[in-house]
């Protein structure tokens, strides 16, 4: 891409080899061993290999990743904030040699890339989310993937590309950083700002970008992530169609629109930096921060993870270096008096100042309450309702976790019978038990078993809740990570209701109706929860309910009671 000069972008490392070359390593790598690329590595590494991740040319070595931790850069002092790393479960790692060329596939087993494994180690996880994400709590979704979904090694090295990631969906507006290059070229937009988005776009933003791009008297990319983002965030689908609305606002000829397969890691300040690195090399000069960018949101004491002008002022130190320009997002509100928007420190005391906050929009989106013209505009209001029906329309989950003997099956029967009686939507009940004698019949009670067990009932419920069901789940779900993992699943489909039944164990012991807690004294059954296996409490679950304290009709009662009062059934 010699063609383009500064402040194009800068060197471009697109690693795909030539189509000549395919055959010959599609043969040779039939005796490679395969890494099955999880969704993050497919993410990354197609933002490796299309140059928008320059100046990466693989998987970040041993020496890059401390550097990366310490102090931002590689090895060779490049700044670069965020370690990209291949992560691998020990059995993989421990079958590679030094040097060994492995294959990396896509789920369905296409060679997307072969990798010369230069580093294989074994991280100090601890160490790299304090460095990368200033916390080791667990409330921060990359914290939370680092320590427990993440493989326990890591292999570096240089990648070679041989296929690019397949996608069915929006083919036009995916594109690499060289098409998006050209296109300015082609265009004459010598400036460009960069818009970073993981949300559906209102008018705000249309204000916000559209002065933004005016003010650097530049052109304007909208350039949303549709790669992974925050659990719990619009997918992508409903929010690219809103996008293609929103674009037909701004005047002709000002603005575009292209998709980040990025997988982000909501690292605030760090994440922001790099945010600008991709944009600088898809070829744009200006990129917008804006008020606590990529933030992960509250931590577990309910506190903000990094403050609201972190992010800038990182970007701010290191600007120059970057070779992008940081515009400033202002906040915008909308100033009924004189029915348009301004940002909200140019406003006068007498003006009239309108806002509906992200957690409202929600809020009345879930309710299918009105949503006000000047807040957003209609198509994108009716793509949204589409997608997100009022929850009464939507499906979800009651997840119960507790002892055995704790009052889960009692409770989630009386509860399914209720909701049955209720009416309008089906209704599953995924009792342990029952669980364990047919989908999970061959599985025992360690803790890879019930993972995989609960993971499972997980599975099976994210469906049920996507097709508008309910269903009710009463294992014992020891595992606070799990649970999550299975929250983090079922969330963005629908309703996730988390019941911790708190029966004390003295009492379900007391109770022992089927015999187990005295066998399990005796030794006779290994790993049996509360007595040789542990239990981890529910922290923040929607609901706690102790059998002792009151009846399992009145404790079905008032789960019902709790899902009316949250709009899931009326
Ligand atoms: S887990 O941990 O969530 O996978 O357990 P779950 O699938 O709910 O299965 C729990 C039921 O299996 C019986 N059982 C045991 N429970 C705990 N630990 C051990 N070692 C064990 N062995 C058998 C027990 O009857 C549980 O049923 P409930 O309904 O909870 O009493």
């Amino acid at each position: 891409m010699g063609a383009f000069k500064e402040p194009h972008g800068g060197e471009l490392k697109q690693l795909y080899v030539d189509s000549s070359a395919i055959d010959a390593i599609k043969q040779e790598s039939k005796d490679y061993k395969s890494w099955d690329l999880t969704d993050r590595q497919g993410c990354d590494l197609e933002l490796i290999l299309n140059g928008a991740f320059s100046p990466l040319e693989g998987f970040l070595s041993q020496a890059d990743f401390d550097g990366v931790l310490k102090d931002m850069r590689l090895s060779d002092g490049t700044l670069w904030p965020m370690p990209i790393t291949l992560d691998v479960d020990e059995a993989f790692a421990g079958s590679l040699a030094a040097n060994e060329k492995i294959a990396l596939r896509d789920a369905e087993g296409v060679l997307i890339a072969t990798l010369e494994v230069s580093d294989i180690w074994t991280p100090d996880k601890e160490a790299e989310a304090a460095a990368v994400f200033g916390s080791n709590d667990m409330a921060h979704p990359a914290v939370h993937y680092l320590h427990n979904i993440a493989g326990a090694v890591y292999l570096g090295g240089k990648l070679t590309g041989v296929e690019k990631p397949t996608h069915y969906d929006f083919k036009l507006l995916r594109e690499d950083p060289a098409d998006v290059r050209a296109r300015f070229e082609k265009l004459g937009w010598r400036k460009v700002v960069a818009f970073q988005t993981r949300n559906p776009l209102h008018r705000a933003h249309q204000e916000l970008t559209f002065r933004a791009a005016r003010e650097a008297e530049a052109n304007l990319l909208i350039h949303p992530v549709v790669g992974l983002t925050k659990p719990g965030d619009i997918d992508h689908y409903t929010r690219v169609r809103c996008y293609e609305h929103v674009l037909e606002q701004y005047p002709e000829q000002t603005t575009n629109l292209s998709l980040l397969n990025l997988a982000m890691r909501m690292a605030g300040p760090r994440e922001a930096v790099w945010h600008a690195i991709i944009r600088k090399n898809y070829g744009c000069t200006h990129f917008i921060v804006g008020r606590d960018h990529a933030g992960p949101g509250k931590n577990s004491q309910g506190e903000d993870f990094y403050g609201p002008y972190d992010a800038q002022e990182l970007f701010l130190e290191h600007e120059e270096e970057l070779n992008i320009t940081m515009v400033p997002f202002k906040m915008m509100v909308y100033v009924e008096n004189k029915a348009q928007y301004e940002p909200a420190d140019e406003t006068s005391p007498e003006d009239t100042v309108l806002n509906i906050s992200g957690t409202e929009f929600r809020r009345r989106l879930q309710e299918g309450l009105e949503i006000p013209e000047w807040f957003s505009y209609i198509k994108v209001v009716e793509e949204l309702r589409r997608s997100y029906p009022p929850r009464h329309k939507q499906g979800f989950t009651v997840f119960f976790t507790g002892l055995s003997g704790s009052g889960k099956s009692t409770v989630a029967n009386a509860l399914l019978v209720k909701l049955l009686e209720n009416g309008g939507r089906s209704v599953t009940l995924l009792d342990g038990d029952k669980v364990r004698k047919s989908l999970s019949s061959e599985l025992g009670f360690s803790r890879e078993h019930r993972d995989l067990n609960i993971t499972r009932i997980g599975y099976v419920a994210s469906e049920i809740t996507k097709n508008g069901g309910i269903a009710i789940c009463a294992p014992i779900a020891p595992y606070t990570a799990t649970r999550r993992q299975v929250r983090d699943m079922i969330a963005p489909l629908g309703g996730f209701i988390e019941i911790h039944v708190s029966t004390p164990l003295e009492v379900c012991e007391a109770r022992d109706r089927k015999g187990l807690y005295a066998k399990a004294r005796a030794g006779i059954i290994k790993e049996f929860t509360g007595i040789s296996d542990p239990y981890e409490e529910p922290e923040n679950p929607e609901m706690r309910i102790n059998t002792v304290e009151m009846e399992p009709e009145l404790a079905a009662h008032r789960i019902f009671v709790k899902l009316e009062s949250m709009g899931f059934i009326r």
